[in-house]
């Protein structure tokens, strides 16, 4: 499950995974989706050590959380969890670190990376149920971004898993 919001000239990209399957997954993806909804003024710390006590009676999630400044392209990522967040910037991919845990079930070391993002960079992040090895560039990464979205999820894509995968260019 995913979600992401402009505002202030912060952008937020969110990829949520509750752990398992079904109605108890979901409940513990929208706790914490919900979580960072009305928490987006906070410092990555205290961001996911909050969301981390708001939704312990939940299965709890992995989860990625990327916070870009419009203006100046500077990304911050954290993640915790096996949620996947990859940048795609002139032709070569960067991965982004993912610290063990579960976010509701404890986690302990939080590592924030910085990346500068330059015009026309994609900021990629899906779920385990795309495979870790999907390569972006052999794809279109210039054209529509639903498109490329799409065609990402049906190569890679694993099958009796769900999956979610969402894609942001940076103006
Ligand atoms: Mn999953």
């Amino acid at each position: 499950m995913y979600d992401f919001w402009h505002k202030d000239g912060i952008t937020h990209l969110v990829m949520a995974d509750g752990l398992g399957h079904g109605n108890l997954a979901e409940i513990a993806a929208l706790a914490a989706l919900n979580h960072i909804r009305n928490n987006t003024d906070k410092d990555f710390a205290d961001l996911f050590r909050g969301c981390d006590a708001a939704i312990r009676h939940t299965r709890g999630v992995a989860m990625g959380v990327a916070r870009i400044d419009e203006k100046t392209g500077l990304l911050r990522y954290a993640g915790i969890g096996n949620t996947r967040a990859m940048i795609f910037s002139q032709e070569k991919m960067t991965r982004l670190t993912s610290n063990f845990g579960i976010v509701g079930g404890g986690f302990r070391k939080l590592f924030i990376e910085e990346k500068q993002l330059l015009p026309n960079d994609l900021v990629i992040m899906f779920t385990d149920g795309l495979h870790e090895r999907a390569n972006i560039t052999a794809y279109d990464t210039q054209g529509d971004l639903m498109t490329l979205a799409y065609r990402i999820f049906q190569d890679y894509h694993i099958v009796r898993d769900d999956a979610a995968i969402m894609i942001y260019r940076m103006t």
